[in-house]
C-alpha cells in the first residue's frame, strides 16, 4: 500500500511549473492559470516615495501578498523608503494593473515591474545584434574567447611575429568552439597603467583587421576608447567590449549607436589603477544593478537600441572575494534589467584566493564558477581556455534546461 509523501518542488520558472502541473494530471485549460500561482518572487523596489510605499503595502496585503518597507514610512517620518515586495507572479502581475492608473509615481513603477517580471522568464530573453550578425544567445551560451595583444602577452618578437601568433591563437579559440574573438591592446589587471592611444592602436587594429576578413565568427574590440572603437569598426568588428560602461569617453555611445555594433556595458568601482584600493559596497548587487540600469538609459539615450547591449557585472573590476562569489551566486538577479549577460570569470584572482592555486592552475575553478553563472542565467562567457569552457557551459545549459 502507498503512502502520501511530502516534498519541495524545484520550480524557478514557468515552463517547468507548467511541467509539474502536466505531470500533477491538472487539467490544461488550468496550466496556464495556475502556473504563475506556483511561482514566488521577491521584488526590491528603491527610492519609493512614502505615499506609493504605502500603497504598495496595503495593496500587497490586499492580494493575499505582502511588501515590506522602512519602519519609519508607516510612522511617515521617512520621506523615501525601500520596498520588497513578496508574493506570487500572478499576485504581482495583478499588483501591475492595480497601480497602474495611480498617483505619486505608480504609473510608471507599474511598468517598470510589468518589464521586470517579462524579463526573468526564460521565454523574454533576447537575442543580439552585431551590426549585421545577430547571436542567437537565448539558444546556447556563447564563448567569447580572449586574444590579449599586450607585449606580456605575446612576447619579444618583431611585429609581424606578434600578429602571427595573436591570429594562430585565434584560428585555434575558433576551431576550439569560440563564437566570439574579444581582442584586447590594454591590459585591464589591478593596478595596471593606461596605454597611449597610439600604442593601443598599433598593437589591436592590424589584427583585427585580419580577423575580420578570416574568420566566420563575430570580433569584439576590448577597449573603452572611442577612437580604438572607431578604428576597430572601419577594420569590420561588430562589437565594442567596454569595461567602463560608457564612463571614460563621451565619444563612445554616439559612434556605437551610429554603426549599429553590440555594445557591452561592464561595471567596474573607479579605474583599473585605483579599483583594487579597498573597494567597499554597502549592499554590492544593488548598486552594481543600479549602475548598469543607469548605463543602459544613458546608451538608449545616445540612440542604441536595446537589442544591441549586453551587460556584465564584471568579476574582479573593484570587487573583493566575497563579491565576486557573491554575483555569480546571485547573478540570476540581473536577468531582471531583460538584457543578455556577459560573465568574466576565467583564471580570475578570486578564484586563486578560494582555491589558493596561482594564475596557470584555475582551470577547475574557472569551470566550477562557470558552470553555476550558465546555470544562473549568464548567455555569453569571456574565457581564455576555449576548448574546456565550451564543454564546461553546454553540459551546464544541458542540465538546466531539462524540465520533464
Ligand atoms: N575581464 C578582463 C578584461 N576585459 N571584459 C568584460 N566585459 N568582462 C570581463 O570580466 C573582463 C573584460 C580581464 O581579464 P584578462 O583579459 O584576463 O586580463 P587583462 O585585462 O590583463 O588582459
Amino acid at each position: 500500500m502507498s503512502h502520501p509523501i511530502v516534498r519541495f518542488v524545484h520550480l524557478p520558472d514557468l515552463p517547468q511549473a507548467i511541467a509539474e502541473l502536466k505531470r500533477i494530471g491538472a487539467d490544461p485549460r488550468s496550466w496556464e492559470i495556475m502556473a504563475p500561482k506556483a511561482l514566488f518572487r521577491a521584488i526590491r523596489i528603491s527610492a519609493v516615495p512614502f505615499p506609493a510605499a504605502t500603497i504598495l503595502k496595503q495593496e500587497m496585503l490586499s492580494l493575499g501578498g505582502e511588501a515590506a518597507v522602512a519602519r519609519g514610512v508607516l510612522t511617515a517620518r521617512t520621506k523615501r523608503s525601500a520596498v520588497l515586495l513578496m508574493g506570487t507572479l500572478a499576485q504581482l502581475r495583478v499588483l501591475t494593473v492595480k497601480i497602474r492608473e495611480q498617483p505619486f509615481g505608480l504609473a510608471g513603477l507599474s511598468e517598470q515591474l510589468g518589464r521586470l517580471l517579462d524579463a526573468a522568464e526564460p521565454a523574454g530573453r533576447p537575442s543580439l545584434k552585431c551590426r549585421r550578425l545577430e547571436l542567437p544567445l537565448h539558444e546556447r551560451p556563447h564563448i567569447m574567447g580572449v586574444l590579449n595583444v599586450t607585449p606580456d602577452s605575446f612576447s619579444d618578437g618583431g611585429r609581424y611575429h606578434a600578429l602571427e601568433m595573436a591570429l594562430d591563437r585565434a584560428r585555434q579559440m575558433v576551431a576550439e568552439g569560440a563564437d566570439i574573438i574579444d581582442v584586447g591592446g590594454e591590459s585591464t589587471r589591478p593596478g595596471a597603467r593606461a596605454v597611449e592611444l597610439k600604442e593601443e592602436l598599433r598593437r589591436v587594429i592590424p589584427v583585427v583587421e585580419r580577423l575580420c576578413d578570416e574568420l566566420s565568427v563575430p570580433v569584439s574590440i576590448d577597449t573603452y576608447k572611442s577612437e580604438v572603437a572607431r578604428q576597430a569598426l572601419k577594420a569590420g568588428a561588430h562589437m565594442i567590449n567596454d569595461i567602463s560602461a560608457l564612463r571614460f569617453d563621451e565619444n563612445m555611445p554616439r559612434l556605437v549607436a551610429r554603426t549599429g555594433a553590440g555594445l557591452v556595458l561592464m561595471h567596474m568601482k573607479g579605474t583599473p589603477r585605483s579599483m583594487q584600493r579597498k573597494p567597499r559596497y554597502d549592499d554590492t548587487i544593488s548598486e552594481i544593478y543600479e549602475f548598469l540600469a543607469r548605463q543602459v538609459r544613458r546608451a538608449v539615450e545616445a540612440g542604441l537600441t536595446r537589442d544591441h547591449l549586453v551587460i556584465d557585472p564584471g568579476i574582479g573590476f573593484g570587487k573583493r572575494v566575497h563579491d565576486n562569489l557573491l554575483i555569480i551566486n546571485r547573478l540570476d538577479e540581473f536577468l531582471g534589467l531583460g538584457l543578455p549577460l556577459l560573465v568574466g570569470v576565467s583564471r580570475k584572482s578570486f578564484i586563486g584566493q578560494v582555491l589558493d592555486l596561482p594564475v596557470d592552475d584555475r582551470l577547475e575553478g574557472t569551470a566550477a564558477a562557470l558552470s553555476l553563472a550558465v546555470a544562473r542565467g549568464a548567455s555569453i562567457l569571456r574565457v581564455h581556455d576555449v576548448r574546456a569552457m565550451v564543454r564546461v557551459a553546454r553540459m551546464a545549459r544541458a542540465v538546466t534546461e531539462m524540465t520533464a
